[in-house]
C-alpha cells in the first residue's frame, strides 16, 4: 500500500477533493478574462500558500499559468483582474472580518480575496477555488466569512513507532521506527489539505503518550517538533503536542507530578521555556490524564483544575493553552454495581470545577458520554458547564462506526450534537453555539477531531471516508452548513458535475450513517463490538468485561435504566425539558430508548412492532440497503475512473459481507435470548 510519494502523488485519489479538475467552457469564459493576471500584496510563508494555491487552481480549472504582479503595500489582499485598485474595500468591510476572515468579492474589472491577516487570504484563496470549482457564477461572488470558533483542530492518535491507535489508512506521516520520517513531502500536502477546510491547529501526537513519547518534549525531538511546525505554519496550523502528565518523574527525574508541588511546577516552567525556544508559536498541549490508566493529578490527591491550573501557568507566558480532555471513568466496573454509570462520569468528575480553569485551559469534551458510538445522546456537560471554555471533540477516525471499510459519512450525526439544544439558557441554547462561544464568553473555543488519515496513498482507507474530515472541517468553520450542502460540494470537487455522479454519491453518504445503525447496535445501547480492536459484531463482548459497557438483556429485554426514578440518574444531568424527555420511556427519542431504559422485548415501539421485531426488521433493512448501496455504485461504471471505481467497489463488497454477519450474530442472539420468531419468518440462525 505505501508507495514513494512521486508515485502516491499520480494516484487520482491523492489529491482528495483538491484535484482541480477543467470546467466547462461556458462556466468559465468570464473567470479566465479576469485571472490571468493577480496582483499580490504583502509577502509572507502563507502568502506565498495562497499564491500557490491559486496558481495551481487556476491551471487545472482554467487551464491558464496567471501572470503575477507584486504590490509594495503591506496590505493583505490578493487582487486578480486587469488592473491593479479598481477594486477598494471599504474600512468598514475589513473591520467586519477577523484575523481569519475573508472577503471575496468581483466588481467590473477583477476579484478581491482579502483579510486582515494572511491566513484569512489563505482562506479566501481555497474558497474562491471551491467555489468556482462547483460552478458559482462570477457575477455571485461577494461573500464574507469568519470562522465560527477559533480553535478548529485536529488530533492524531499517532505513536513514534509509526502506528495510529485506532488509525485505519495505513501508517502515520509523521513517525517511523521511534523518530521522525525525514521526507516531509506528505505533511506538506496534509497541511494543504487541513488547511483548505479551515483547520488552524494539530496535534501530532497520541493522548496516550507512552515512554517515547514521552521524549518529543525534549533536546533530542524538540528540532525535529520544530521542522513539522514550520511546515504547518505555513498553511496557518499551529502545532500541538500531547503531553505526559507524569514528564516531571520520567524526563526530570523528580519523585513526584503532584501539581501542588513547587519544584514540578518549576519544572514545568522550565520546560515551557525550553519548548518555546524551539517552537515559539506552538498552540500548547493536550492532556489525557486520569484515564484508562494514564496518570493525572488524583495521584496525588488533587482535581482537574489543579492539575491543568499548573500547566496553564508554565505555558501562559508564551501564549499557550492547556486542552484538558474530560473523557475520564472508571474503566474497572464490576458488573453487580449498578449505579456506578460510565455515562455520570465525565459530567460529575467537571461540573464542580465549573469556573476554577485558568483562562488558559480549554476542556475537551466527547460529543457523547460514552465514547464515539454510532448513537449516543449528547454529553450533558455541554449547557453543564457555564463558566469554562470548551472544545467539542468529535472522532473522524471510524474506530465503532466501521473503521474505513464500511461507508459511514459522519456529518449527519455531528449536525444532529451541533443542533442539539441544551435548553441552558432557554430556547436558542445549542451545542454548536455554546461551544462557538456565542453562549457564555470563552477565550478559547471550537473543535477537535480525531484524525482518519495515515500514508495509504487515498489517505483515509475508504475514498468515501475522505468525505468526513472534509465535513469535519467546513462544519468547524460554518456549523449551520447543512449535511446535503457539504456531501454536494465533497462529491463535485473529488469527483466530477456530472448530475447521475453528484445524485448517486450523495445518496450514498447521506444514508450511511443510519444504514451502519441499521445493522448494528440497536436503538442507542451501543458497543456490541469485538473488544479491543472493535471491528465486527460480539454482542456480549463488552457486556462481561470491567469497562461499564453494558447492555444487561437477558431473556425479557434489554437495555440501561438510566432514569432518576429507579436508574443511575443520568437522565436528570440535563437541563429540562431534556430530562424529563429523557426520564419518560414514553416521550424518549426512540432511537435512543435503549440507551435510556430496560426495555422488554414485547414492549410495542411508536411503529406498532414489537422492540424485538424491530431489531430483526432494521438488521434485515440494513443489509438490504448495503446491497443497494454496492448497486448504485456499479451504475457508475464509467463515469468515475478506474481506479477509484475499483477502489470503493472493493471496500463496499466488504461492507456488504460484514452487513450481513452483522445482521446474523445480532439476530440470532436476540432470537436465542427471546425466544421469540421473526414474524416474517425469515432465517435467523
Ligand atoms: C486514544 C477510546 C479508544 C482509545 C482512545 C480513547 C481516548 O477508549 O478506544 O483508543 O485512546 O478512547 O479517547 O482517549
Amino acid at each position: 500500500m505505501n508507495k514513494a510519494l512521486e508515485t502516491q502523488k499520480q494516484d487520482k485519489a491523492y489529491d482528495c477533493w483538491l484535484a482541480y479538475r477543467p470546467l466547462a467552457e461556458p462556466d468559465i469564459g468570464q473567470y479566465r478574462s479576469v485571472c490571468a493576471r493577480v496582483v499580490v500584496m504583502g509577502q509572507s510563508p502563507v502568502m506565498d500558500a495562497a499564491v500557490d494555491e491559486l496558481k495551481r487552481g487556476l491551471k487545472g480549472i482554467l487551464g491558464i499559468e496567471p501572470q503575477i504582479f507584486p504590490s509594495a503595500s503591506g496590505a493583505w489582499a490578493l487582487f486578480m483582474g486587469p488592473e491593479q485598485g479598481h477594486i477598494t474595500l471599504p474600512e468598514e468591510d475589513l473591520e467586519a472580518l477577523t484575523d481569519d476572515g475573508f472577503i471575496i468579492r468581483s466588481g467590473q474589472d477583477g476579484i478581491l480575496i482579502a483579510g486582515r491577516k494572511d491566513r484569512g487570504v489563505l482562506y479566501g484563496a481555497f474558497a474562491f477555488l471551491r467555489l468556482m470549482q462547483t460552478g458559482m457564477s462570477i457575477d455571485s461572488l461577494d461573500r464574507t466569512e469568519n470562522p465560527a470558533a477559533g480553535i478548529r483542530m485536529v488530533n492524531h492518535w499517532d505513536n513514534m513507532d509509526g502506528s495510529i491507535e485506532r488509525g485505519y489508512a495505513g501508517r502515520s506521516i509523521f513517525f517511523r521506527d521511534n523518530g521522525f520520517i525525514p521526507d516531509k513531502g506528505r505533511v506538506k500536502d496534509y497541511a494543504r489539505l487541513l488547511a483548505s477546510v479551515g483547520i488552524n491547529g494539530v496535534s501530532i501526537n497520541n493522548v496516550n503518550v507512552h515512554k517515547h513519547e514521552t521524549r518529543l518534549i525534549t533536546k533530542e525531538f524538540l528540532p525535529e517538533v520544530a521542522a513539522l511546525a514550520d511546515i504547518f505554519r505555513s498553511y496557518g496550523i499551529r502545532l500541538y503536542l500531547s503531553i505526559n502528565y507524569s514528564s516531571p518523574i520520567e524526563l526530570g527525574g523528580l519523585d513526584t507530578a503532584d501539581p501542588l508541588d513547587e519544584a514540578v511546577q518549576d519544572w514545568w516552567r522550565q520546560k515551557a521555556a525550553e519548548i518555546y525556544s524551539y517552537v515559539p508559536d506552538l498552540g500548547g498541549f493536550l492532556v489525557k490524564a486520569d484515564s484508562e490508566f494514564r496518570p493525572g493529578p488524583f495521584t496525588y490527591g488533587r482535581n482537574h483544575a489543579e492539575g491543568a491550573n499548573m500547566l496553564a501557568k508554565a505555558l501562559e507566558p508564551f501564549g499557550g493553552i492547556v486542552i484538558w480532555r474530560c473523557f475520564v471513568y472508571n474503566c474497572q466496573q464490576d458488573w453487580r454495581d449498578r449505579q456506578t454509570d460510565r455515562a455520570n462520569a465525565a459530567y460529575d468528575n467537571f461540573i464542580p470545577l465549573d469556573g476554577k480553569f485558568m483562562d488558559n485551559v480549554v476542556l475537551q469534551i466527547k460529543n457523547g458520554p460514552m465514547d464515539f458510538q454510532v448513537r449516543e445522546p449528547v454529553s450533558p456537560l455541554f449547557g453543564g458547564l457555564k463558566r469554562t471554555n470548551q472544545v467539542l471533540e468529535f472522532q473522524i477516525t471510524q474506530e465503532y462506526t466501521g473503521q474505513q471499510k464500511h461507508v459511514c459519512f459522519l456529518v449527519p450525526q455531528w449536525k444532529e450534537v451541533l443542533d442539539f439544544e441544551t435548553w441552558c439558557e432557554g430556547p436558542e441554547s445549542t451545542v454548536k453555539s455554546l461551544v462557538c462561544g456565542r453562549l457564555y464568553p470563552q477565550k478559547h473555543c471550537g473543535f477537535a477531531g480525531v484524525s482518519n488519515i495515515g500514508d495509504n496513498t487515498n489517505w483515509t482507507g475508504h475514498i468515501l471516508a475522505q468525505a468526513n474530515l472534509y465535513g469535519y472541517g467546513r462544519l468547524t468553520w460554518n456549523p449551520d452548513l447543512s449535511s446535503e450542502e457539504i456531501a454536494d460540494e465533497w462529491v463535485r470537487l473529488t469527483f466530477s458535475d456530472d448530475p447521475d455522479v453528484i445524485e448517486t454519491i450523495g445518496e450514498i453518504l447521506l444514508k450511511s450513517w443510519e444504514t451502519y445503525e441499521l445493522y448494528t447496535s440497536p436503538l442507542g445501547i451501543g458497543w456490541m463490538v469485538n473488544p479491543n480492536h472493535h471491528y465486527g459484531p460480539s454482542v456480549d463482548g463488552y457486556e462481561y468485561s470491567p469497562w461499564g459497557t453494558y447492555h444487561r438483556a437477558d431473556w425479557l429485554g434489554i437495555g440501561v435504566d438510566r432514569t432518576v426514578a429507579g436508574g443511575t440518574g443520568f437522565a436528570g444531568r440535563y437541563h429540562k425539558p431534556n430530562a424529563e424527555m429523557y426520564e419518560d420511556m414514553d416521550k424518549c427519542p426512540e432511537e435512543l430508548l435503549l440507551f435510556f431504559h430496560r426495555v422488554e422485548y414485547r414492549h410495542r415501539l411508536k411503529s406498532g412492532k414489537t422492540l424485538i421485531q424491530h431489531i430483526y426488521d432494521t438488521h434485515f433493512e440494513g443489509v438490504e440497503r448495503v446491497e443497494e448501496f454496492r448497486r448504485k455504485w456499479l451504475s457508475l461504471e464509467g463515469k468515475i475512473d478506474r481506479e477509484r471505481f475499483d477502489a470503493v467497489l472493493e471496500r463496499l463488497d466488504i461492507q456488504v459481507k460484514d452487513a450481513r454477519e452483522w445482521r446474523d450474530v445480532v439476530n440470532s442472539y436476540f432470537y436465542r435470548k427471546s425466544g421469540i420468531p421473526d414474524e416474517k419468518g425469515r432465517k435467523i440462525y
